[in-house]
């Protein structure tokens, strides 16, 4: 199935966590496309440091609930300590989308219920994948 994951960071060496976040979840899913990694402004939460974020695009055979517990670990060995919910962290791996899929539990909503509202998952998409389509929301290259 088609995957979508935004990752960020905000704590420590960014670009050398957010590399081998990429090389991790490369054992797991095909990886088609890795955006550009950018320099966005924290929101919401505490007072931050600034994120580098970036969205990649894969393949994935794992259920979703599996491929997100995968993620949970891959986060966990680069050192996340969940302290506050929004807040700063080494390594923040989300599911944006799997295939059309559209669920909630109390563990996984998708798609991910605030990337139509964040530039800094639609931008590097966008990037990415031009016509990405986001389900329940349409077009992303459309989404203000
Ligand atoms: N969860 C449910 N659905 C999903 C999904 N589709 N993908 C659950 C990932 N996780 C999902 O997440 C809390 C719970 O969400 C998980 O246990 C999972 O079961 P978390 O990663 O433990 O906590 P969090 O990241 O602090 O909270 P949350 O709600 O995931 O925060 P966000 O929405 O990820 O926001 N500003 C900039 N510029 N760049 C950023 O990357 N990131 C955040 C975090 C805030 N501000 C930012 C950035
Ligand atoms: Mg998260």
């Amino acid at each position: 199935m088609k995957v979508v994951i935004a990752l960020g960071s905000n704590l420590g060496d960014r670009k050398g966590t957010l590399d081998e976040a990429v090389e991790e979840l490369r054992k797991i899913i095909t990886i088609t496309k890795v955006s550009s990694y950018i320099e966005t402004d924290p929101v919401g939460g505490p007072e931050q440091p600034d994120y580098l974020n970036a969205v990649l695009i894969g393949e994935s055979e794992l259920s979703p609930t599996d491929l997100l517990s995968t993620m949970q670990e891959i986060e966990l060995a680069a050192g996340r300590e969940r302290i506050e919910r929004w807040g700063a962290r080494t390594l923040d791996l989300d599911l944006i989308v799997y295939g059309d899929l559209v669920m909630e539990t109390e563990f996984l909503t998708l798609p991910h219920p605030r990337a139509h509202e964040r530039r800094f998952v639609l931008d590097p998409w966008l990037e990415v994948e031009p016509g990405a389509y986001l389900p329940g929301f349409g077009e992303v290259g459309l989404l203000p």
